[in-house]
């Protein structure tokens, strides 16, 4: 890793003291809740007492929310750490923080904008390394070695595993995994499992997150989030994705040029993650697949996936939705997302697939 960059870390969390108002925003996936629970622990191991603050966003956009910024103010925060999210895609909200507060940002998305400053030191995967693709260096591994450099962290190497399981990320470190399952005699079926229920948690009610994450910081072993009241969610998101797949057999419009599957679907649940997950891992690695999710109020959100790289995710939804009003996209090369307005979709399928004829 870049030196100075790592030196600037350094001295970012070896300033944590007991009269700071420390505040972690983190992505509410199963790499982001994992990365908040490594970070919380390392800061209570540096300071003695754990972060003032843990918050999500509600609209589960990568940029910062004006709410956010509001809620920092509030609570006299004066140092602030963004966990997995890509707050360089729209730094509009971003640079009022400094004025207030210190930010430390640690995220594994492309750069769009580096926001370094004299207030802010700002992380990528890809600076890390260059060896590990930035999209299998998940967040919470990130988390994990840089802040294993100024504190012991090995009890918590299975969080880290949570995380990477959740970005699809172990394949990249099959020997970290293998070393952690059998130290702490763990079963991959146990790491799975925290995975699928944090999954599942965000899916069915995403308002629970920061009780999830109490029990989670909390968690000496899976056993705990395994054996909780969350593992009644698993089976719910099993029993609609189940459904989702069934009528994806059914109405998922295939486009053998440009190698795209579409479908698209309504569910009480924002369950697309789930569902495009399953389509792109275990059926089709080497095809690219958009799944959309009705959500009500006019707005459509997006998924897409290639696990076999051939053709960029986050570039092709942000193109695709760049010339729609209100359209979002961005995320990693085999995993993109974002939302649209239900009225422009036509026009939506029509940028994709001129785009992917493009690239054939
Ligand atoms: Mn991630």
């Amino acid at each position: 890793m870049h030196k100075k960059k790592l030196e600037e870390f350094i001295s970012f969390v070896r300033s944590f003291e007991a009269s700071d108002c420390i505040a972690i925003l983190h992505d509410s996936d199963a790499d982001g809740i994992s990365a908040a629970v490594i970070c919380a622990r390392a800061i209570e191991r540096l300071r003695g007492s754990p972060p003032d603050l843990v918050i999500t966003q509600k609209k589960r956009m990568v940029s910062i929310e004006k709410d956010t910024v509001k809620k920092l103010r509030q609570n006299h925060v004066n140092k602030f750490i963004t966990l997995d999210l890509a707050v360089d895609q729209d730094p509009r909200e971003f640079r009022p923080i400094e004025k207030f507060a210190e930010i430390l940002v640690i995220d594994h998305h492309k750069v769009y904008n580096d926001l370094s400053s004299k207030k802010t030191v700002f992380i990528k995967a890809s600076e890390l390394s260059k060896k590990v693709e930035p999209s299998k260096y998940a967040t919470s591994k990130l988390v994990f070695d840089l802040f294993s450099r100024v504190t012991d962290l090995h009890d918590l190497e299975w969080v880290a595993c949570v995380g990477m399981v959740g970005d699809f990320s172990v394949n990249a470190w099959k020997s970290f995994v293998r070393h952690v399952l059998k130290t702490k005699k763990l079963s991959m079926s146990q790491i799975k499992g925290c995975t699928e229920l944090v999954n599942a948690v965000e899916i069915i009610d995403v308002k629970d997150i920061s009780s999830l994450f109490r029990l989670f910081y909390g968690a000496s072993h899976p056993k705990t989030l395994l054996e909780s009241r969350f593992s009644r969610y698993r089976a719910k998101v099993e029993e609609e994705r189940s459904r989702l797949l069934r009528e994806f057999d059914k109405k998922a419009e295939t486009h053998p040029k440009q190698e795209l599957i579409f479908f698209q679907f309504k569910s009480k649940y924002s369950i697309k993650s789930a569902v495009i997950d399953h389509l792109s891992t275990k059926i089709f690695p080497d095809k690219t697949l958009i799944v959309v999710e009705d959500i009500g109020n006019g707005i459509l959100t997006l998924s897409a996936r290639r696990q076999d790289f051939k053709v960029k995710m986050n570039d092709l939804l942000e193109k695709a939705v760049k010339p729609l009003k209100g359209g979002i996209a961005g995320g990693h090369v085999p995993a993109a997302g974002g939302k649209i307005r239900r009225a422009d979709l036509a026009q939506f399928k029509e940028n994709v697939l001129k785009i992917l004829s493009h690239n054939a």
